[in-house]
């Protein structure tokens, strides 16, 4: 049974990623997923190669045109996985940073919603300044951005579709394989559940001028598993859970964590999520606060979260 409901699994992510649109510029990911890769299997140290961690990011949207005018989004504004990303670079991980086009980006918390308007101004003389009141924070991001990027510690890839997000995902846990166990996944992106499949999806902008939309919605094939079994298993998996009702929240993390086989799942809810989060293993549940108000909970979330990656590699290593 468990054998036919896998190849059931498999057909349907097949099909998903057969009818998708073709992801444009997939040779030019590929080619800067290769040399990143590569540049870490070479630095291998007593535990193998060096970690690098896939850090995904901001909602996925669903088009409901292909020529897109109208689409459903996914909530996320990408705080968790820039924060997170920046800490998994200071612990000296390497980071493929998976983010949605216009959400949160690392180094850039502190700067104003729209910096370059508010962080610089023109002297007398045609010369662009710094602002005063934002210098340390322009400082803070230029230096942090162009020592993970400059060094080749930071890989930044953009997604703003469903198709582009799971394409990119399979390109990045595919290349991601020859890793091994020094490979994680932390996926905070918020991913779609349901989708207009390319094939049915009007062409041009649907007509008000024909009536209420009426609007069936596919499932959106569960890549976890595929993520798991096939693509990079040895990897170590993190996926989060959002929920807005606390009541069900635990639960649904359990589910996830057995149906996925996550090594972990971070369990949050939507009002509290910068407070707590519930880190959610096959051993135990372990509430994560952030220290004070003005610290991060990823702070000590990625803590913990290394420390298991190290035991896991450990323990495969025996
Ligand atoms: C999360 O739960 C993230 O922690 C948040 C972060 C999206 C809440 P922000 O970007 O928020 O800082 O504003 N991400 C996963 C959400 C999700 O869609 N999970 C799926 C689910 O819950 C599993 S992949 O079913």
């Amino acid at each position: 049974m468990d054998a036919i409901n896998n190849n059931d699994a498999v057909d349907e992510v097949n099909s998903f990623f057969e009818s998708a649109p073709l992801l444009k510029d997939a040779n030019s990911i590929n080619a800067k997923l290769t040399q990143f890769i590569n540049q870490k299997s070479s630095l291998s140290g007593s535990e193998g190669p060096k970690r690098v961690v896939c850090v995904t990011s901001g909602g996925t949207t669903v088009p409901l045109e292909q020529r897109c005018v109208r689409y459903i989004d996914n909530f996320s504004s990408g705080h968790r996985g820039a924060t997170s990303c920046e800490y998994f670079l200071k612990s000296g991980y390497s980071v493929i940073f998976l983010y949605r086009r216009g959400t949160c980006q690392p180094y850039c918390r502190s700067l104003p919603d729209d910096p370059l308007l508010e962080c610089f101004e023109l002297t007398d003389d045609s010369c662009i300044k710094v602002h005063e009141s934002h210098s340390e924070a322009v400082k803070k991001a230029i230096s942090g951005h162009h020592a993970a990027v400059s060094g080749g510690f930071l890989l930044k890839l953009p997604f703003t579709t469903i198709f582009e997000y799971l394409q990119m995902l399979r390109l990045i846990a595919t290349s991601m394989k020859t890793l091994g166990p020094s490979a994680m996944f932390y996926l905070a992106a918020a991913v779609s559940d349901f989708y207009v499949p390319w094939e049915s999806m009007a062409v041009h902008k649907i007509q008000s001028a024909s009536g209420p939309l009426d609007m069936r919605l596919a499932q959106v094939p569960k890549m976890l598993s595929v993520l798991r079994n096939q693509w990079a298993p040895s990897a170590f998996c993190v996926s989060f859970k959002l929920e807005t009702d606390t009541e069900i929240l635990l639960e649904k993390a359990g589910n996830a964590l057995k149906r996925y086989k996550m090594h972990a799942v971070v369990a949050n809810e939507l009002s509290t999520r910068k407070e707590v989060v519930i880190l959610v293993t096959n051993s135990e549940k372990v509430s994560v606060y952030r220290e004070n108000d003005h610290s991060d909970v990823e702070s000590p979330l990625i803590k913990l979260l290394i420390e298991k990656h190290t035991s896991y590699i450990a323990v495969i290593k025996e």
